[in-house]
């Protein structure tokens, strides 16, 4: 079966079974044409470290007499070459046992939810992990990427799993009722280095929540999107909502959460949801060359740019982040460490020589 074929196999049987007319099957057939939005794959190319590549986009690149220009010869094309994983089993004394994580030398670190029986559904243990994950690539000063994903090709995620769900949260093997998912919507967002959600199949109720927090989504032609909180009763009334809003706009936010619906990858990336959908068997292979193009680029700019990006969110908890980073820098800076110096020397500090710039 070609990837076009079983693109529109998974479309119609989603369609099917949620009882949609013709014209929704004829768009299903429509998606099944190849949906590369973003970078239509070209012939090859050398890169300035020699590696072959393929499918770098040209045309913003090129001058008007269609040879490369100053930017392009400079920055060059991105590898398209597959990542090199490494696994990491466990993280201190902890087995990973419901999450798949690896890193790559390039500084790639890949975080994979692994219940693919469940659609990739989470447990307390699930997020516990994941919380493990993404701690341990904030700190590794190798890791300058992030790529959330979920195991197979069916689901990124299915959200909470119901069938832990007790009064008050989801219950783990403490016997406890929680719903930390929510401290890792948080994690993700302050994390001071690009999270890119790699999406195939669903990624509905708390796993759509998990993309939409995550700073990049690259979507698989056969991804699927919504809230179904409302049918299972269920809401995320913090980033679920919120930060939705600010996605796609009010209309479509209420319309995403008062019905519950579903939507495809086109759909998703018409209302702004995604950053662009690739055919299924290119899904990490692009992931990678959005990863590499980021790793090339100023880490310090990434993160500031993240941190504002936020604050103009997060209010009070989004200055409190971007101004963490402007101390950051100003500990790295002469001035400030003149301030130090001086205490630690028992003096007055001399702020004279530092000048008041416009
Ligand atoms: C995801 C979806 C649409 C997939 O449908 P389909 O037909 O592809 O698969 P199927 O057969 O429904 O699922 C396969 C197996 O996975 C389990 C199913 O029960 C089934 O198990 P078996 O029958 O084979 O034993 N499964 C899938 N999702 C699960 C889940 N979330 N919890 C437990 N088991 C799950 C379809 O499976 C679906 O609609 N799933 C439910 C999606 C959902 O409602 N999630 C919770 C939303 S609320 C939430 O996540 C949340 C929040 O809103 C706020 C804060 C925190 C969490």
């Amino acid at each position: 079966m070609s990837a076009a074929q079983r693109r529109l196999q998974v479309l119609s049987n989603h369609l099917l079974a949620s009882g949609e007319d013709a014209s929704a099957r004829a768009s299903a057939s429509r998606l099944a044409e190849p949906l590369w939005l973003e970078r239509q794959a070209t012939s090859g190319s050398a890169s300035s470290s020699g590696a072959r590549v393929t499918g770098a986009k040209q045309e913003p690149y090129s001058s008007a007499d269609g040879k490369p220009n100053s930017y392009s010869r400079v920055h060059g094309a991105v590898s398209r070459a597959p990542a090199m994983w490494r696994r990491v089993a466990s993280l201190g004394k902890e087995e990973l046992t419901d999450v798949i994580y690896e890193k790559s030398e390039e500084g790639i670190a890949k975080i994979t939810i692994n219940r693919p029986d469940k659609r990739n559904a989470f447990r307390p243990q699930t997020i516990q992990e994941l919380s493990w994950c993404f701690s341990d690539a904030r700190d590794d000063p190798r890791v300058g990427v992030i790529v959330l994903t979920g195991a197979g090709e069916l689901a990124f995620c299915s959200g909470g799993d119901q069938s832990v769900r007790g009064k008050g949260g989801y219950v783990g093997e403490d016997g406890i009722a929680r719903l930390n998912v929510l401290d890792l919507q948080v994690q993700i967002r302050r994390l001071p280095k690009p999270v890119v959600a790699m999406v195939a199949g669903y990624a509905v109720g708390g796993g759509h929540i998990l993309h939409m927090v995550c700073d990049l989504t690259i979507a698989a032609d056969n991804a699927i999107f919504g809230q179904t909180g409302p049918k299972v009763g269920s809401f995320d009334a913090g980033y679920g909502s919120t930060h939705m809003a600010r996605l796609v706009g009010q209309k479509k936010a209420r319309e995403m959460w008062f019905l519950a619906r579903l939507y495809d990858a086109r759909e998703a990336l018409d209302m702004g949801l995604v950053n662009t959908v690739v055919p299924l068997d290119q899904l990490e292979t692009e992931t990678l060359v959005w990863c590499r193009e980021m790793l090339r680029n100023s880490p310090t700019a990434l993160r500031v740019l993240k941190a504002a990006l936020n604050a103009a969110e997060d209010g009070q908890a989004g200055i409190q982040e971007l101004g963490g980073n402007a101390t950051m820098l100003f500990y790295h800076s002469e001035e400030g460490n003149e301030g130090r110096q001086a205490y630690m020397e028992k003096r007055a500090p001399d702020f004279s020589k530092f000048k008041r710039l416009p």
